[in-house]
């Protein structure tokens, strides 16, 4: 009996994630896992192996030698780099995808485009209503950090241990709970062979 109430719950807990995941939105990093976004992966076949919805994240990871530039359509097909919409040199980038239809990047380093080295994202309208995602896109890369090397002023000094106001509490990432996921499943795995 016990064991049955413990499947409901966790089953229960499962769905609440994948609930989360579908509002949060997927980030598919280009080639993962079987490549990347380099000259040597099939980026066609990797596409067409997913499923990019309407508040996903296209992330790209990448080494000094390539870049991420986003094109029109016609400079997709010829690997033309005449009328790019953005070029990004700082891995990781990421890109929002906030409405449906097609998507052209390609890699701005000579000869990369020819080796394969494009991509088009076909972006598919979510089928549970209008997309919730209202995150700005990021700039890429990651925020310096703070510099602390100025000592504190005498008289602003708070006590120790006093909330900072102002602050939002950070959000999930949807790493995290698809981490969660992951351990939710392990966890009724476990349940079922007990
Ligand atoms: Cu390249």
């Amino acid at each position: 009996m016990a064991r049955a109430m413990m499947r409901t719950i966790l089953l229960g807990i499962v769905a609440t994630t994948m609930l989360f995941e579908l509002a949060l939105g997927v980030d598919h990093t280009v080639g993962v896992p079987a490549g990347g976004w380099d000259t040597s992966t099939n980026l066609q076949s990797w596409a067409s192996s997913e499923t990019f919805t309407v508040g996903d994240n296209l992330v790209f990871r990448y080494t000094s030698s390539h870049d991420v530039v986003e094109v029109p359509k016609d400079d997709y097909d010829s690997c033309s780099m005449s009328n790019p919409i953005s070029t990004n040199t700082a891995s990781p980038t990421t890109f929002e995808l906030t409405e449906a239809g097609s998507r052209y990047f390609i890699c701005g380093t000579p000869g990369h485009c020819d080796q394969g080295m494009k991509v088009e994202i076909k972006t598919v309208a979510t089928t549970s209503g209008p997309p919730t995602s209202t995150t700005p896109p990021s700039s890429g890369s990651p925020a310096p950090p703070v510099s602390t090397t100025s000592p504190p002023s005498s008289d602003t000094q708070t006590p120790p241990g006093k909330p900072v106001s102002g602050d939002e509490p950070p959000k999930p990432s949807s790493a995290t709970i698809v981490k969660m996921s992951v351990v939710s499943m392990v966890v009724i795995g476990f349940l079922m062979m007990i």
